[in-house]
């Protein structure tokens, strides 16, 4: 044989072992850095955590019980925070007839594309084509008409946690862009416009708490341009992340003033307790949070290990992981370690820790870990043989990677500091890169460069749409410098309550020819 063949011959059996050794054990952890792909680290991390399952139908994902019990936590604490603010739960039919989609007609128009049509049962063909809900306005309006005869009927305040369908034809992401998706959408209808008007600050209150109380992500709470606002309302405020791994902010939740916009296309009206005989119209409000906040959550605070949860929202808080099982540990220390581990599942549990101990034999401790790690689970807690000698355990916190060897009587109170510890730490985290990545601008130089620098800017202007619509254009990119894909123009994200800066007095919007009405915040985003 020649040495090229020999050579040839090794390669070749080197080559399928290693197809082989792949084939029986698929690479477990994250096979790409989050600064390095952040789309192919992004897929992976849902799946290898197993929050997403793919589906057939391009768009549509299965949540799986990891994703959907940060959904519940999310559910749980705005349904009872709404329902202090006395708006009650109902359920509307999720099909649409056509003419009342269509009475909507003005803003409907942009949003036609995205309808998804009903045209068929079996090979028949419908008499009508019924739509799905893109959002339920139209659904409950008509109905809202027919309850309001007098003042007295009013405030309406309902809400409804349910799916809705928009086809969307944008690359499709898991949470962040789907074709359906859950959410709860509020609908309220109010005798007074200050009445109305106040409810939207309530509930984008509720929003930004969701967000940085239990998400651990700070938002920037704002008023959407007139461009960007809901066209059939009057207005819409908005809280707003960061993701600073791609320098692109993303709508965490809106909450519009309708006026009588809608009051007027689907009559909901009443008779002046003034003035009788003299029809008033309702002033209502609408407001929606979506299973995207997860996506949000995600992108923020996953690293390259995989998932981070805040422990205000995971699952499981607490993995209990016995340590130093092996074939020569006597029966009767393999069996009290065992005790010991559920033991401190027990006593957290009985403290409202949701702590889970895995005692599967047929993985290793070290696969565990990672396992966990990868799931995003907040601590971990090792105990072996020599820890119960010590009467101590290892915790180790996921944000920071961090050991702490603690003391077995002071467990509870130790793990129950640590998981407070971890979400503040997760939020501070958060809320100094949203607060390194917002700068403001004066000029158009300026704001270019802090955008190709993946910053999100407040910059003075005038409010109009064409000139916003001007921003979008000029900002766009060709190449983005680093990754050589197309960079998009600057939304207007929202004009801040809080700005960074007040706006000079005869200070000039960015285009250079208005006066500035306020100061933006603009930005690339999802
Ligand atoms: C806008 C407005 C509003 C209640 C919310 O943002 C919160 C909850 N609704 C939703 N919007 C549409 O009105 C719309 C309409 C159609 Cl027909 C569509 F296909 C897509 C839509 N997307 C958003």
């Amino acid at each position: 044989m020649s040495c090229q063949c020999i050579i040839h011959c090794v390669f070749s059996h080197l080559f399928f072992l290693i197809l082989s050794i792949s084939l029986l054990f698929p690479r477990l952890g994250i096979e790409v850095k989050k600064e390095e792909n952040l789309s192919e680290w992004y897929s992976q991390v849902i799946t290898k955590s197993e929050m997403i399952e793919y589906y057939d139908v391009s768009g549509c994902y299965v949540l799986r019980p990891w994703a959907y019990s940060i959904w519940e936590v999310i559910q749980q604490f705005f349904d009872g925070e709404i329902k202090k603010l006395g708006v009650e739960n109902c359920y509307f039919p999720m099909f649409v007839s056509q003419s009342a989609l269509e009475k909507e007609a003005s803003h409907i128009e942009d949003f036609a594309p995205e309808v998804a049509w009903v045209t068929h049962s079996g090979k028949t063909e419908l008499a009508e084509p019924i739509a799905i809900r893109p959002t339920s306005e139209t659904v409950m309006y008509p109905t809202f008409a027919k309850w309001v005869q007098s003042h007295r009927d009013l405030p309406i305040k309902l809400n409804q946690w349910c799916n809705v369908v928009r086809w969307e034809f944008k690359h499709p992401q898991p949470f962040l862009r789907t074709r359906e998706f859950l959410w709860q959408e509020g609908h309220t209808a109010h005798a007074t416009e200050k009445d109305a008007a106040d409810e939207v600050l309530q509930i984008l209150d509720i929003y930004a708490r969701v967000y940085e109380e239990f998400l651990a992500v700070p938002v920037v709470k704002g008023k959407k341009t007139e461009k960007e606002k809901f066209a059939g309302g009057q207005y819409t405020t908005t809280v707003e992340a960061f993701v600073s791994a791609s320098g692109r902010a993303i709508q965490a939740a809106t909450s519009h003033h309708l006026g009588n916009n809608f009051a007027k296309m689907f009559e909901i009206m009443f008779e002046d307790p003034l003035c009788p005989k003299q029809k008033l119209y309702a002033f209502q409000n609408s407001w929606g949070l979506t299973t995207r906040s997860i996506g949000v959550l995600t992108m923020i605070h996953g690293d390259n290990q995989g998932l981070v949860l805040p422990p205000r929202v995971a699952k499981i808080q607490v993995v209990i992981i016995p340590c130093g099982v092996t074939a020569s540990l006597p029966e009767n220390e393999r069996v009290a370690l065992l005790a010991k581990c559920h033991e401190y599942q027990k006593r957290l549990v009985c403290r409202g820790v949701r702590a889970s101990d895995d005692f599967r034999d047929n993985y290793s401790p070290g696969w565990k870990f990672n396992h966990w790690e990868l799931k995003g689970v907040p601590i971990r807690v090792e105990v072996g043989p020599r820890d119960i000698r010590r009467q101590e355990f290892v915790a180790v916190r996921r944000d920071t990677g961090e050991k702490v060897v603690c003391r077995e009587d002071e467990m509870e109170a130790l793990v129950i500091d640590l998981l407070a510890n971890i979400q503040h730490n997760l939020y501070n985290r958060a809320k100094k890169d949203l607060q390194d990545h917002m700068v403001i601008a004066d000029t158009m130089e300026v704001f270019q460069k802090e955008l190709d620098s993946g910053k999100i800017v407040q910059v003075p202007f005038c409010g109009e749409v064409s000139c916003e619509d001007w921003i979008k254009k000029t900002t766009a990119r060709d190449e983005e410098v680093d990754t050589g894909a197309p960079a998009m123009g600057a939304k207007g994200l929202c004009i801040p309550f809080e700005p960074l800066r007040q706006l000079a007095p005869g200070a000039i919007c960015i285009s250079g020819k208005e006066p500035a009405k306020f100061y933006t915040l603009f930005g690339r985003s999802y």
